[in-house]
């Protein structure tokens, strides 16, 4: 390193450099064991098990994972590639594989990135004018009189527009625009839990712009929209210091850490937010591939919007497979969950009886073993998403919520979350 470098390492180790939403003091251990969780995900290279989520958030991380990286990398490519540039569904009925949607093909384009690639060639080409297509027949969704909403969400319109950002592809002030329409008015961002992730992904595609100066007539916009972000988010801090929730506060502090707007109430509320993060990090709460991609580049001071201009270059450690421990050969102990069905009629209750820390989907599969209960579920970066209850399929813009009774929702999925005894778990269809 030369005399610079050390210096700047040096006031960076003292944190006179490190902006104060950035996290300096991270435990290399505990950092370890998340990419550990990681690791056999990277094994599972079916397309519908491919997550490219977990490969930026790996690039951006301080850890690598050898040869994996690149050979998921190259099947992510053939994956993406291949569904993605094969001719619209043919009418025969083999073309059963869905296509990856807009956020999908985004965070795709992310990935390449993160390698330091640029997405080129013609075969590049037609991916970017594919996700600017999807971006136009979005702002027609919304609507002329923004009376309408997206299609698929105002988060995957940002992350649209952010992955079109960081591959210096500009897209028309309208479709801009509509997200900017979103966060002035607030229109559809601000329910309940997806709020601060839509508000935080909304504000990395406006940083990526504002850095690019991709749009130099919305300019004005886009900076006061940056301020109206920043300040929701730091309106939606809870009492424990997360912002919207312990899985959204990545994201937030991704948004923040960029921040070129520093306040006192900025500073006082990313000290908190980062001492909330660090206490969780002690515990299982980031079990997730997806929500672990998102919480290692924080860990590393990274970002996505730093994917303008990724350093391949910079030295990663190395991640070993973790030490297996040996499964306990106890008797399992029992416990009874109760299951609840609403929003629909005739309404379910039934108690379900299975082993100590089953998950919820197993509570869901011994319910439908053994009774009437039926269920059925489809694959998303995050996991196993619940599409149908007792035959009921949730329509466009409804989804089956997951609760504690009486009225708590969970902050996780069915394959994550883990009943406790006595628990009751409500499932409710409702609006989104
Ligand atoms: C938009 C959104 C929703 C929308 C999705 C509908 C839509 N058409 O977009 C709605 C409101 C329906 C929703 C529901 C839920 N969500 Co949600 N959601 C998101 C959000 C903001 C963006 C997801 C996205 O578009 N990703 C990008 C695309 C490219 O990836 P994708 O995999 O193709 O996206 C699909 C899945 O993400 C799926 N989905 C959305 N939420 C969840 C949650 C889980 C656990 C699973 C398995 C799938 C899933 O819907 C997306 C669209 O098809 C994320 C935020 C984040 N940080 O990731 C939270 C997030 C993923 N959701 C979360 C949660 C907890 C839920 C619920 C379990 C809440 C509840 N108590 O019921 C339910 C899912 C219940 C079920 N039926 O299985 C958490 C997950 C945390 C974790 N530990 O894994 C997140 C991180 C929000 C948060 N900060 O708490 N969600």
């Amino acid at each position: 390193m030369g005399g610079l470098g050390t210096l700047l390492f040096l006031l960076g180790g003292l944190g006179a450099l490190a902006h104060v939403c950035e996290i300096t003091e991270v435990d290399s251990t505990l950092v370890e064991r998340l990419g550990q969780r990681l690791l056999p995900w990277m094994d599972r290279l079916s397309p519908e098990q491919l997550n490219p989520s977990i490969y930026v958030g790996l690039r951006l991380s301080s850890l690598q994972a050898g040869a994996k990286e690149a050979h998921y990398l190259h099947s992510l490519k053939l994956s993406y590639q291949q569904s993605l540039l094969r001719p619209a569904s043919s009418k025969d009925g083999n073309d059963s594989e869905a296509k990856p949607s807009m956020g999908q093909l985004a965070l795709y384009l992310l990935a390449l990135r993160a390698n330091c690639e640029f997405v080129g060639g013609r075969k590049g080409d037609r991916l970017v004018s594919q996700l600017k297509r999807f971006l136009e027949d979005e702002k027609g969704a919304i609507g002329h009189d923004h009376q309408g909403q997206p299609r698929t969400s105002y988060y995957q319109y940002s992350l649209g527009i952010l992955a079109l950002c960081v591959h210096q592809k500009r897209v028309h002030d309208s479709v801009v625009g509509k997200l900017l329409y979103a966060v002035e008015h607030e229109q559809h961002l601000l329910q309940d839990h997806v709020s601060v992730d839509t508000m935080a992904m909304a504000g990395m595609a406006f940083s990526c712009l504002e850095l690019s100066n991709l749009n130099p007539n919305q300019r004005n916009r886009i900076n006061l929209a940056l301020k109206r972000v920043q300040e929701k988010i730091l309106k939606a801090q809870t009492p424990e210091g997360y912002f919207g929730n312990v899985y959204s506060t990545p994201l937030a502090l991704q948004l923040l850490m960029g921040s070129l707007r520093p306040t006192v109430e900025l500073d006082t509320a990313c000290l908190k937010a980062k001492a909330a993060l660090q206490a969780s990090l002690q515990h299982k709460t980031f079990q997730n591939p997806l929500m672990i991609s998102q919480l290692l580049p924080v860990l590393n001071r990274k970002s996505y919007v730093d994917l303008i201009s990724p350093d391949c270059q910079a030295p990663r450690a190395l991640l070993e497979p973790a030490t297996e421990t040996l499964p306990q050969t106890q008797v399992p102990e029992f416990i009874d969950v109760v299951l609840k069905v609403s929003g629909i009629s005739p309404s379910y209750r039934h108690s379900v009886s299975v082993p100590a820390g089953s998950s919820l989907e197993d509570v869901l599969r011994n319910a439908q073993e053994h009774g009437r209960f039926r269920f059925s579920t489809q694959a998303s970066l995050s996991g196993p998403f619940l599409t149908s209850v007792l035959g009921k399929k949730a329509g466009e813009r409804e989804f089956w919520q997951l609760l504690q009774a009486p009225d708590t929702p969970l902050q996780q999925g069915i394959a994550d979350y883990r009943p406790k005894d006595g628990e009751t778990i409500e499932l409710r269809l409702v609006g989104w």
